[in-house]
């Protein structure tokens, strides 16, 4: 299998407003560059994961469903540390630092229609 990465489309402009309110959220030095839309159908999650580390802060916008974001990291043993919070619609989270290098996340599957749309540098 060959495999390549190409540059995708520009941002679509009805994405511009939303993007200038997460910079402003995330900060001055915040320029966002990589977008990702998600369609959650009922009954479907997103599994245990990190994203790549080398992305910075990554932005999150729930649309539709409430739904549950769950982190866990290994504690001593086979236990893990976890704690969850609640990804209101038309809410925005924002993960850096250790919520991102040393904690996983998932979504678990939801019970009415979800969207999320991530932003990146
Ligand atoms: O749907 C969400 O808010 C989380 C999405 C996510 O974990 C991902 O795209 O890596």
């Amino acid at each position: 299998m060959t495999c390549a990465l190409r540059r995708a489309e520009p941002i679509p402009g009805w994405l511009a407003d939303i993007v200038a309110n997460v910079e402003t959220f995330g900060g001055p030095a915040v320029r966002i560059q990589r977008i990702l839309c998600t369609e959650y159908g009922v009954g479907v999650g997103i599994g245990w994961h990190r994203d790549k580390p080398h992305l910075d802060e990554i932005f999150g916008l729930s649309l539709g469903s409430a739904s549950k974001l769950r982190f866990r990291k290994r504690a001593a043993g086979e236990n893990w540390d976890r704690f969850t919070i609640d990804a209101e619609p038309r809410s925005l989270y924002m993960m850096t630092g250790a919520s991102r290098r040393i904690w996983e996340h998932s979504i678990p599957a939801v019970e009415a229609p979800r969207y999320s749309i991530t932003f990146a540098r």
